[in-house]
């Protein structure tokens, strides 16, 4: 079973994670991890922060000679700014973070203590474990991408910069939706047998995950709301070279909570950051007045990072997936076995 654990706050020493379940023999790639923390930290709408930061993985466990040993994985990836213990306190909640009901669950008098580990600084972490699990998908040709389709209604990248530009002049912020495919995954991931193991809801799970994504949608998605049956489903058809396939995927992949061998589809609608320079309405904490939320330093817009995120959440699932049909244990066992099930399925 592939399962991982983050640990970190956003100004404290190190963003952690722990991945555990991996086959033994996987060569991974130190360039190709850091490569895909950079893209994170990338997109045009970022903060001060990303100047500030150089994300950077050390392994720290689970690999010898950079070939992996089926023991848990450690990725360590350093903060630059660990300036936690210095920063001055947070007494007015933004609208839409988890700063008052964090507060209120935990019982803290400082909303700096909720908003360290609400921080979407805690993203460099998944993405550093969706790295080493597209290095384990690319060993059977699963690729995993994303782009950004629309932010603040607009599409287009010149118009979206526009937008970007218009949003930082008005010292406001802005969301969007970008979309996640996945190529080559083979029919047969996930099951239909228990809720838990259903594809299409553990990519849900996955990208809901991610701060600030509000909706979730599988292929054709709210798209099928206004269709007749007949006009929606995929036909089927068959041929010697070619085996199984469609003309259409409006399913985005993913039929009774199994791959069905066409390319996955996913999107993710992602809320503007809830950190705004001309603050919303609140209350002060400590004396109940009527106040304007706290501003910190902060992005304007993210959809592009967050769709790096997404392939992140997806090569996880999709990895795990692909663990539990094909075994675990050891990266040879398992391109055998792997070959012997597409041979069978022809
Ligand atoms: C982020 C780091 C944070 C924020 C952002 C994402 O850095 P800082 O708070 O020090 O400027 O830029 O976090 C949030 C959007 C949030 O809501 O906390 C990162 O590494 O992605």
């Amino acid at each position: 079973m592939l399962r991982y654990l983050t640990a970190g706050e956003s100004h404290g020493k190190a963003q952690i994670a722990i991945l555990e379940g991996l086959p033994t023999g996987l060569k991974l790639d130190a360039g190709k991890i850091n490569r895909e923390l950079k893209r994170r930290q990338a997109g045009f709408g970022r903060g001060r922060r990303m100047q500030i930061e150089n994300d950077c993985a050390e392994i720290v466990s689970g690999v010898k000679g950079m070939t992996t040993l089926g023991s848990p994985l450690t990725l360590c990836i350093k903060n630059k700014d660990a300036s936690i213990e210095n920063l001055h306190k947070v007494i007015c909640p933004r609208p839409g973070h988890a700063d008052l009901a964090g507060l209120l669950k935990y019982g803290f008098s400082d909303i700096r203590e909720v908003l360290e580990r609400a921080s979407a600084r805690s993203t460099a972490a998944t993405v550093a474990i969706g790295a080493v699990c597209k290095i384990l998908l690319e060993e059977f040709g699963i690729e995993i991408f994303s782009k950004v389709l629309s932010v603040g209604g607009e599409q287009g990248r010149e118009a979206i910069i526009r937008k970007i530009s218009a949003t930082i002049a008005k010292k406001d912020t802005v969301g969007g939706i970008f979309e996640v495919r996945a190529k080559g995954v083979p029919v047969g991931l996930g099951s239909y047998a228990q809720a838990d193991r259903r594809l299409d809801a553990l990519f849900a799970g996955g990208l809901m995950a991610i701060p600030g994504i509000k909706v979730v949608e599988i292929g054709l998605g709210l798209g099928y709301a206004d269709k007749f049956g007949s006009a929606c489903h995929d036909e089927i058809y068959y041929s010697k070279a070619a085996g199984y396939f469609r003309k259409t995927n409006n399913a985005g992949g993913i039929e009774g909570g199994i791959s069905n061998g066409e390319d996955i589809i996913l999107r993710a609608c992602m809320k503007p950051i809830s950190t705004l320079m001309k603050p919303l309405g609140s209350v002060n904490i400590t004396t109940k007045s009527i106040s304007k939320a706290a501003t910190e330093r902060s992005d304007t817009c993210v959809v592009e990072a967050a769709g790096v995120v997404g392939e992140a959440a997806c090569a996880y699932v999709l990895a795990a997936a692909f663990l539990e049909k094909f075994g675990s244990d050891c990266l040879v066992d398992i391109k055998q076995g792997y070959k012997n099930y597409l041979k069978r399925i022809r």
